[in-house]
């Protein structure tokens, strides 16, 4: 019978029998100045690659844009907006004008693709015996491309920051035809010399919790659990192998073989692009580009550049630095920390360079647009300066600027040696940043290379060197070297050596900057490897030795009224893992008993004379 709350009829349009979701339903896209598609593009070997495809409405011979990515390709236009513009993430608006085809693929076994996913695959070699690696898939995609996509002119340039940035790099080794120009943003080369892994064999952490982001699932993993907000206690906790096993890190691959290795060996020789580049240099148009306080990626883009100049291929290749942090080039880049710049240094570089750059070689007619060898920001004078022969740093004449004695800094030769002692505790290492330091607190990691460092400096294991007042401008143009003299009771130790442009007490143009210790150029070294980077020996206790390392490339100037510091310290945590500072095998995997405090002792004239050495402007 009826229920008692019914009053009308059941007629069968108020009955559902199958699914409310429809087997096929297109929305209808009245309006939209685009189409996007979803395609699976066949690999040589019948993997199939998934890519999203956005063809601007009437397209007729447009060139494609493509970017390989592990980072979900359907993510870069998130948006379901009729207008391509705002359909697309903030990297690629600029290039959403209607004059280029928008390509976005998943790298294998990531996401919508197919097949086996390898950490930054190695190319096919010796580290990979397979037939197929990121080189060839680039070429596979773009031979489709071209081939498919209608409304194309057959030219196509690929961008990508990052591990987007390695995949364009990649490409670059066996270049398809008709990829015309590329920029390597950000481009992870060398993750053992200086990229995301290590820093001259120094372990990043933050690694750890991007393992199980990416290789615990084919979309995007957790990061691991934790049990206090600040990670300066989450890692003090033991040793990296510790902490890896107790999170399921240790069951992964990739980390198996990353911490087999920790020494620069075959495995990461084999696989820096700076190195395959330099083998097998293309003559592909290329902008290699990074940040200036690039926290993620701060080596690739100037190595590889330099590694083609000294290949002959410097007429094709150019270097970009700008005043940003890592990927900082497709958001917006008014400021970086409390640095401000003049306009949005990204956006209008790439509406007023980059986008002409490519284009001058995607489009038939575009206006020539050439580009020096190197275009890098000048933050102390707010703009970018061109350079026709930035050079690379072996062809650098060096000027020391010594440590001296009382704490003094200066060009001049010091006299007799002295020393200055301290101890480092690995059990209270220096932080990066103020505690606490919150995991996933974008803002603090974006900009912790600029932060002010007067909140280390007078702690008692971190010594700091200053110059007098300056009276003439210091320009620095390039890498500087830290050349450091130091013993150390212990049998390891790692040797943090920071570029600090100390402001004047007060400085009415921005007065956040009053007395601010800005790090121009700053590094970590692990002392096992001074005399050899593959094969790592024991410090001798007690004895001075030599460590010598290339800090990050700079265009600088350091202005009368400031004075120039250089800060030392054996720990930078938790960016970086400690060192137990007792020489063990394999740091990952040091015993809680293994950690020692020593006595840290920094040379200053005489036979150790301390310096770090600058490429001053010629
Ligand atoms: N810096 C990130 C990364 C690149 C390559 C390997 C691991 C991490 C990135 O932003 O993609």
């Amino acid at each position: 019978g009826a229920a008692p709350y019914q009053s009308g009829k059941v007629t069968p349009e108020m009955v559902q029998t199958g699914s409310d979701i429809p087997a096929d339903w297109q929305a209808p896209k009245t309006g939209f100045d685009y189409t996007k598609t979803d395609v699976m593009i066949p690999m040589r070997d019948g993997v199939k690659l998934h890519t999203v495809i956005m063809v601007p409405k009437g397209a007729k011979d447009l060139p494609i844009l493509l970017e390989r990515t592990p980072y979900n390709a359907s993510g870069f236009a998130p948006n379901n907006s009729p207008k391509m513009k705002d359909a697309v993430w903030s990297g690629d608006t600029d290039w959403a004008d209607g004059t280029h085809i928008l390509v976005w693929q998943d790298i294998r076994g990531k996401y919508g693709s197919e097949g086996d996913y390898v950490m930054v695959r190695p190319p096919r070699g010796p580290l990979n015996p397979g037939t197929t690696d990121d080189t060839t898939d680039a070429w596979d995609t773009i031979d489709w491309l071209v081939k498919n996509v209608q409304g194309t002119n057959g030219r196509v340039g690929m961008i990508g920051s990052s591990y987007d940035g390695w995949t364009v790099a990649m490409a670059l080794l066996d270049p398809h035809p008709a990829l015309k120009v590329a920029a390597p943003e950000s481009p992870m080369v060398d993750g053992w010399m200086g990229d995301d892994w290590f820093h001259y064999g120094a372990f990043r952490t933050s690694n750890l919790d991007y393992f199980t982001g990416q290789m615990t699932e084919a979309g995007s993993g957790p990061a691991m659990p934790r049990d206090t907000r600040d990670e300066y206690d989450f890692w003090l906790q033991g040793s990296v192998g510790d902490i890896a096993k107790a999170n399921g890190v240790d069951k992964l691959p990739f980390w198996q073989r990353l911490s087999a290795n920790p020494a620069y060996n075959a495995f990461w020789q084999l696989q820096a692009v700076d190195r395959m580049v330099a083998a097998k240099p293309s003559n592909v148009p290329t902008m290699w580009l990074q940040g200036f306080w690039d926290q993620e990626d701060i080596y690739g883009a100037v190595h590889s550049w330099e590694a083609m100049e000294k290949a002959g291929y410097g007429a094709t290749n150019h270097l970009v630095i700008g005043p940003w942090w890592h990927s900082q080039i497709n958001r917006s880049a008014w400021n970086l920390g409390p640095l401000k710049w003049n306009g949005d240094t990204a956006a209008d570089f790439r509406q007023q360079v980059m986008i002409p750059f490519f284009d001058q070689y995607l489009k038939d007619g575009a206006p020539a647009h050439p580009l020096p060898s190197a275009m890098i920001y000048n933050p102390a004078e707010n703009h970018w300066d061109s350079f026709a022969d930035w050079k690379v740093n072996a062809d650098r004449t060096m000027t020391p600027l010594y440590l001296q004695a009382d704490k003094g800094l200066g060009f001049e030769t010091p006299g007799g040696q002295g020393e200055d002692s301290y101890v480092s505790d690995p059990a209270k290492p220096v932080p990066y940043i103020q505690r606490p330091i919150v995991a996933g607190d974008e803002d603090r990691w974006r900009t912790w290379l600029v932060q002010d460092q007067r909140f280390v400096a007078d702690r008692s294991d971190v010594v700091s060197y200053t110059t007098p007042v300056l009276t003439k401008t210091v320009t620095i143009h390039g890498a500087p070297v830290a050349d450091i003299f130091a013993k150390t009771t212990g049998t390891d130790g790692d040797f943090v050596v920071k570029l600090i442009d100390v402001y004047p007490a007060t400085y009415p143009e921005n007065p956040e900057m009053g007395g601010y210790q800005l790090p121009i150029a700053m590094d970590i070294f692990r002392g096992r490897y001074r005399d050899s980077l593959s094969d790592p020996s024991p410090i001798p206790a007690g004895k001075v030795q030599e460590y010598k390392f290339r800090l990050p490339t700079v265009n600088y100037e350091v202005k009368p009224g400031h004075r120039i510091m250089v800060q030392i310290q054996s720990s930078l945590f938790p960016v970086y893992d400690r060192n137990p500072q007792k020489y063990v095998k394999n740091i990952f995997f040091a015993k809680p008993g293994d950690y020692q405090k020593a006595t840290v002792s920094i040379e200053h004239g005489g036979m150790a004379k301390s310096a770090v050495l600058l490429p001053l402007a010629q």
